[in-house]
């Protein structure tokens, strides 16, 4: 009940706040910019296939988040902008990365034909290499009014949200563990990499460059370390209540399928239970701040919690 009243609390003034207006304004934004980064230069076969997976739509909820986050601690978006298309840069190369036919060999992504089904596997690799690269060249180049000290310091962040700490720890973890019996606990180290890293390097280096003091940029790590794994917990729900529905049937193909989920491993209602628990963490870190400030964060929260797709 605590965490349902501090729900309300946060959510209660902010009824007149627009979040899908929210999102296609900032989702506009961070586009133009993210086409600006990327000029279609020379050599042309490599800006094409970087342009073709960077501007193939998404949702953009990494670089909305660190905005939201900057502008929370009292930054403005164009201080984050730079930051915001280098986490998009960053999420793109990994799919781009795990869609390879030796990763995941998918044939479509955001709708469209995967990187390497249109531009071949060596140009997607290099595509992939090239758009992590400019990622950090473009937060050390483009990143104005905030000090050399705030700049590094969120550039490690984001170092350490990619590598053998970060995606890639998440996504080795997930390849080493294919067909063999995986604990909650392994389950939850592989979300925690895969996908909540980045989030929390979005909203932790957007507050770091927004000028946040140490402790709401720790309150902010928290936030995005439980809508992370809620992401990836709703993504495991949906895959079951929607090819059950498919199927007609009341068990999901995940709950037969070889790979590990939270329904698997839970059932169906102690994940869901798990997933309202860690949207109330979630909001419970942002009860500190201004209401009318964290609206944004609380209703991406909200967002990723209700999504049915
Ligand atoms: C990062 C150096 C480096 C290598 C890549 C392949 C790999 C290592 C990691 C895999 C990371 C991965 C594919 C994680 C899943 C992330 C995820 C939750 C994707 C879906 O995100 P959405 O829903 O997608 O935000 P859109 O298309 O809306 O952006």
């Amino acid at each position: 009940p605590m965490a349902k009243d501090r729900i309300m609390s946060v959510s209660d003034p902010l009824s007149v706040f627009n979040f899908e207006d929210y999102m296609a304004d900032k989702g506009k934004q961070v586009n133009q910019a993210l086409i600006k980064a990327i000029p279609l230069k020379h050599p042309i076969a490599i800006h094409e296939a970087m342009r073709y997976s960077l501007l193939a739509g998404g949702k953009r909820v990494r670089p909305i988040l660190c905005i939201a986050s900057c502008e929370l601690v009292g930054g403005d978006e164009a201080v984050a902008m730079p930051m915001a298309c280098a986490m998009e840069m960053i999420h793109t190369m990994s799919l781009i990365h795990d869609d390879l036919p030796c990763m995941d060999n998918d044939d479509l992504r955001r709708g469209k034909p995967t990187n390497h089904k249109v531009f071949g596997e060596e140009t997607a690799i290099l595509a992939g290499d090239a758009l992590l690269s400019l990622a950090f060249e473009h937060v050390a180049e483009n990143t104005n009014y905030v000090s050399a000290d705030r700049v590094v310091r969120a550039i490690a962040e984001l170092g350490s949200a990619v590598g053998s700490e970060g995606l890639v720890a998440g996504q080795i973890v997930d390849i080493k563990s294919e067909g063999k019996e995986v604990s909650l606990k392994e389950l939850e180290f592989i979300h925690l990499h895969k996908t909540a890293k980045l989030l929390e390097a979005s909203v932790v280096c957007g507050a770091i460059v927004g000028g946040a003091n140490d402790g709401d940029v720790e309150r902010v790590r928290k936030y995005a370390r439980s809508i992370g794994l809620l992401f990836q917990v709703v993504d495991d729900i949906l895959d079951v209540t929607k090819s059950s529905e498919e199927l007609g049937k009341t068990a999901g193909k995940d709950l037969v399928s070889d790979k590990a989920t939270y329904p698997k491993l839970l059932g169906l209602d102690m994940a869901k239970k798990f997933a309202g628990d860690l949207m109330a963490q979630a909001v419970e870190e942002l009860a500190y701040f201004d209401p009318a400030k964290a609206a944004p964060l609380y209703h991406l929260a909200k967002f990723i919690y209700n999504r049915d797709k």
